[in-house]
């Protein structure tokens, strides 16, 4: 096994007591931060997500791997100017108005972070005019929106209608996701797509972030 497939397997088997220090002895080997990031602890990922997609992999050993990413990510990062790290786009989050869950949110976040996207994360209980002011301080290719309960389902709405009306909608997609959601549910309040999880709400980034 190679020391980059040792890291990306590493990354894979979440096994974050070990991944700072495996990626340390690569970069003291002098392997190029940005293919130890790619080749490395994209790629544990990359084995990752296919896994939890098809119900091979749970939420618990998901956001182990994606804690051994980050660990690794911290020793490389420092080698890197910002600008180098391919970035795929940035997503503002949040969880809407009235509601405090937030363990599938982080889930997502740390899933599009480990894909390459840059994200914003506004936590919970985020209001309306938080997601609008945002939106124009950082200017995302796309919001996503969490809820899971079906009384603050309803806030998804205010916010969408609320950034078509400060004219923010050309050029940024909204998501949304959460357990009482729905593909309907998000073609009635005028969402730009669903994700039924974190993996799907990569792929849904990936395609609308361009
Ligand atoms: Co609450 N809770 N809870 N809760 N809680 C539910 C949601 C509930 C279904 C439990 C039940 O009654 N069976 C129920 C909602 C009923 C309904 O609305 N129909 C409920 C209730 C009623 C409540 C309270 C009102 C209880 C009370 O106080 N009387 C209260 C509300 C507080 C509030 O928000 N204002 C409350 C409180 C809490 C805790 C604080 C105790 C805790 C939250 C802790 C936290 O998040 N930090 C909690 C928990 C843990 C749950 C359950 C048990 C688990 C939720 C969870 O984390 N799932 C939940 C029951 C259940 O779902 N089985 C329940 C794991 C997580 C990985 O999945 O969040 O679905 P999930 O995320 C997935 C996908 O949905 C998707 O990807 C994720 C990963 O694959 N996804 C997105 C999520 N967001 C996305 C965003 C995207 C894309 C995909 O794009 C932006």
């Amino acid at each position: 096994m190679s020391d980059l497939t040792k890291l990306a397997d590493t990354v894979f088997r979440g096994d974050f007591g070990n991944a700072g220090q495996i990626t340390k002895e690569l970069i003291d080997s002098g392997v190029e931060p940005l293919t130890i990031i790619n080749q490395g602890l994209i790629a544990g990922m990359d084995i990752v997500a296919p896994k939890f997609k098809a119900g091979e992999m749970f939420v618990p050993e998901v956001m182990m791997a994606a804690r051994a990413m980050a660990v690794g990510m911290e020793v490389v990062k420092p080698l890197i100017q910002d600008a180098d790290i391919p970035s795929k786009g940035t997503v503002l989050i949040g969880t809407v108005a009235g509601d405090l869950h937030d363990i599938g949110k982080n889930l997502v976040i740390m899933i599009l972070e480990s894909g390459g996207f840059k994200v914003v994360d506004l936590g919970v209980d985020v209001s309306v005019e938080k997601f609008v002011a945002a939106a124009k301080q950082y200017n995302p290719q796309v919001i996503g929106m969490s809820a899971l309960l079906t009384t603050t389902m309803t806030a998804m709405k205010d916010t969408i209608d609320a950034l078509t009306e400060a004219g923010l909608r050309k050029n940024l997609k909204v998501i949304v996701g959460g357990a009482p959601l729905s593909q309907e549910f998000a073609g009635q309040i005028g969402a730009d797509g669903y994700a039924a999880d974190a993996m799907a709400a990569k792929e849904l980034c990936e395609k609308l972030a361009v």
